[in-house]
């Protein structure tokens, strides 16, 4: 077992990893500490074969509050510059293999918002309170919210979060795109999302990753660039035996099915 102190590390169901924010008197604000945990628990449940998909949440008040302020208000440029401040924060998560859901209640807002937008499935609560408030700060979005917002709700929804500050709910996230479902409270959200968890870690690991891993790619080409990246991934999978037990299952019409990855 690992000691944290920011986060609680647990196991919903077979298969499934699950990370808690947890610094309830801070409402989750993400600290360099909180972050440190969150990364070497994200890599530990990447490299845990017993582990297939990972779950991240918050509590039922907020899944995070942005990040820690209280942190951020002495930084200068010159120590934000040359640590590349905020960096080392979303790459272990956003170069993980094994798929995230990032289960959002309450606030979600800053860097909170912006953890949420970087898992690979985003469920929510129904009145959970998102946006982007950095303006209202002085600031900007800084661990890429300028950038996943504006692709996920286009131009104008994004200028106006950013430039106003002001929150949406988790019913607009999901009429947007946003959220890919809401949930009317905490537990329907965290069941809902154990479920999803659950019906992931039923397939093969292999062919979940390489899904992951073609539709991430068409956040980044153009798309005869991504059609292509996905045909050949697509082609690579015939190489592998859960491609014949998958198929040969279905042809013989087999129920029980036992994949090797
Ligand atoms: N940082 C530090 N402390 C915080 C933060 C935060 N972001 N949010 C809340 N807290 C603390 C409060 O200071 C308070 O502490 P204390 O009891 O010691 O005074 C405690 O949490 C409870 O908060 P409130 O008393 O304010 O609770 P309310 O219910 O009155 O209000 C709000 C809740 C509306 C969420 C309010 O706390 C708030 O506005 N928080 C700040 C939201 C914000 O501006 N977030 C953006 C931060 S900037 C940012 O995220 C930049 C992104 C950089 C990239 C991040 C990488 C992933």
């Amino acid at each position: 077992a690992h000691h944290y102190e920011n986060i609680l590390l647990e196991r919903p169901a077979d298969g499934v990893g699950q990370i808690t924010l947890n610094r309830p008197k801070a409402l989750n604000a993400l600290s360099t500490p909180l972050f440190k945990e969150l990364n070497d628990a994200l890599q530990k449940l990447d490299e845990d074969p017993s582990v297939r998909a990972i779950l991240i949440a918050g509590s039922e008040r907020a899944f995070a509050a942005g990040a820690d302020i209280k942190e951020m208000k002495d930084l200068t440029f010159s120590k934000a510059y040359s640590s590349n401040f905020i960096q080392p924060w979303s790459t272990t998560i956003t170069n993980l293999n094994k798929p995230t859901i990032a289960a959002v209640s309450g606030y979600a807002l800053g860097g909170g918002c912006e953890l949420a937008m970087m898992a690979d499935i985003m469920y929510c609560t129904a009145d959970a309170k998102f946006g982007q408030p950095e303006i209202k700060l002085g600031v900007i979005p800084g661990a890429g919210g300028s950038q996943r917002l504006t692709r996920a709700v286009g131009k104008s929804k994004a200028m106006e979060i950013i430039l106003t500050g002001k929150t949406f709910s988790g019913k607009e996230a999901e009429i947007w795109g946003l959220a890919s479902r809401t949930f009317t409270g905490f537990d329907e959200l965290m069941k809902g999302a154990t479920d999803t968890a659950i019906t992931i870690a039923s397939y093969s690991m292999l062919a979940i990753k390489a899904a992951k891993e073609v539709v991430n790619q068409s956040q980044e080409l153009a798309l005869s660039e991504g059609v292509k990246y996905e045909r050949r991934v697509f082609h690579a999978l015939f190489g592998s035996q859960d491609q014949k037990i998958g198929m040969d299952a279905f042809a013989n019409k087999k129920t029980d099915i036992k994949w090797t990855n």
